[in-house]
């Protein structure tokens, strides 16, 4: 118990230097689809939550400060997806 507030404290603390990343993503078709972006995103460097919409073709993105919106969608266009930077 001890260690899960300890955990959250530190969530909290961090939360000031992340940023939210929104991207569009195009031709994502099944769960399998938003399996793999997510896996995708996740193995870029400093990000720490992503969430993918699979209905919307969107990706939220939850990453330390200074990681690249583009690299991100590099990523995702590797995978085989197409990706531009939701504004
Ligand atoms: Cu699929």
């Amino acid at each position: 118990m001890k260690k899960v507030l300890l955990s959250l404290c530190a969530l909290v603390t961090m939360a000031s230097a992340d940023q939210l990343v929104k991207l569009n993503v195009n031709g994502m078709m099944c769960p399998a689809c938003v399996k793999n972006v997510k896996g995708t995103l996740n193995d870029v460097g400093g990000v720490k939550e992503t969430t993918v919409y699979l209905k919307e073709g969107k990706a939220e993105v939850t990453t330390a400060d200074g990681t690249k919106a583009e690299v991100l969608c590099d990523a995702v266009k590797k995978a085989g997806y197409g990706c531009s930077v939701a504004k």
